[in-house]
């Protein structure tokens, strides 16, 4: 993935992420935050404090991919399976990450969560409802805020403020013009959904070995 963000990568790597047997490939689907990130860098420094904590997030999931254990965090599914059997799903002394009190399922569900808001602010965006920053602010109220502490919500109303006009925001999508980009953007939201509407599987089949 190149260093500039294109709206049209991210969309690219979480529709890599979701495989014909219905799972989610964790590498794909951090590749697809990672460009998300980009994103949030280029909005500016006010941004930064989520930006640090989706960066954190991965890196928690990266390094879970690339322990000991790494094998059962080729998908979604696969690490479900193997934090639920291993009683590490509420965190405890993990013996990937060696990290106290985090699990690849906390961690994910939490950037799954901020799917929804995007899912939903992306929608709003290609339908034009609004301008960024209402409906930014919508979609956050809709989804993520009642996850969410005061403090947070605070900084985060601030912080939506600061999003620029529609045109511009559309540009800095390196989607083309802002009416084609508006096209790429309503093939995002689909895929966002379909995201979330993958879930762990009831009998734990093993994920294909060709994607170890
Ligand atoms: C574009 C503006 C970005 C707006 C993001 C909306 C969400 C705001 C959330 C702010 C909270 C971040 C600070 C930390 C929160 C954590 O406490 C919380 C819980 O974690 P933990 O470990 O404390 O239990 N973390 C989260 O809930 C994760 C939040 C992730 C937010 C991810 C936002 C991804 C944004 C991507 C930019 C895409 C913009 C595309 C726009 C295109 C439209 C033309």
């Amino acid at each position: 993935m190149s260093e500039e963000f294109s709206l049209q990568e991210v969309i690219d790597s979480f529709r890599l992420s979701l495989s014909d047997s219905k799972e989610i490939f964790l590498d794909q689907y951090v590749e697809g935050w990672r460009g998300l990130v980009k994103l949030l860098n280029s909005l500016g420094s006010v941004f930064g404090f989520i930006s640090k904590d989706v960066v954190n997030k991965l890196s928690i999931l990266v390094s879970l991919r690339g322990g000991p254990e790494g094998a059962h965090y080729l998908s979604l599914q696969s690490m479900v399976q193997y934090e639920l059997q291993s009683g590490l799903v509420e965190g405890g002394d993990h013996p990937a990450s060696g990290t106290r009190g985090v699990s690849g399922c906390r961690t994910l569900l939490r950037l799954h969560r901020a799917l929804r808001w995007l899912q939903l602010f992306l929608g709003g965006v290609s339908r034009d409802e609004g301008t960024p920053p209402t409906l930014c602010s919508l979609a956050y109220s809709q989804s993520l805020s009642q996850h969410h502490p005061w403090v947070i919500r605070s900084a985060a109303g601030l912080a939506f403020r600061m999003l620029p006009p529609r045109d511009p925001f559309l540009r800095m999508l390196n989607a083309g013009e802002p009416p084609q980009a508006v096209e790429v953007l309503g093939g995002a939201v689909p895929v966002l959904g379909e995201l979330q509407f993958r879930s762990p599987p009831a009998g734990g089949a093993p994920p294909p070995s060709k994607h170890r």
